[in-house]
């Protein structure tokens, strides 16, 4: 075997290698839900529990009143993501 192949080899093995990790990386990516550009005036029940899902206080409090299975409002006292969203500062 050449040099000159062995230095072929060796790139095809790198554009392997990073061909692997850039579906690796995607698949990562996927877990992060996708922010779209849907309107703010409407929001809608997608399946999200969580404030670190929400986009702004108007929509945890949209999912609060209206969708179920919500963990957004731990003390109870109807305001939702305080820390994150709603809070008074
Ligand atoms: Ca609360």
């Amino acid at each position: 075997m050449s040099v000159r192949n062995i230095v072929i080899l060796a790139c095809a093995i790198g554009a392997v290698v990073s061909y692997l990790e850039s579906r690796t990386g995607s698949k990562r990516r996927l877990l992060v839900p996708e922010t779209s550009d849907a309107p703010t005036l409407e929001f809608r029940c997608e399946g999200k529990t969580h404030c670190s899902q929400m986009s702004s206080c108007d929509e945890a409090k949209f999912y609060i009143a209206n969708c179920p299975a919500t963990q957004m409002d731990g003390d109870n006292d109807g305001v939702p993501c305080e820390s994150q969203w709603c809070g008074r500062d």
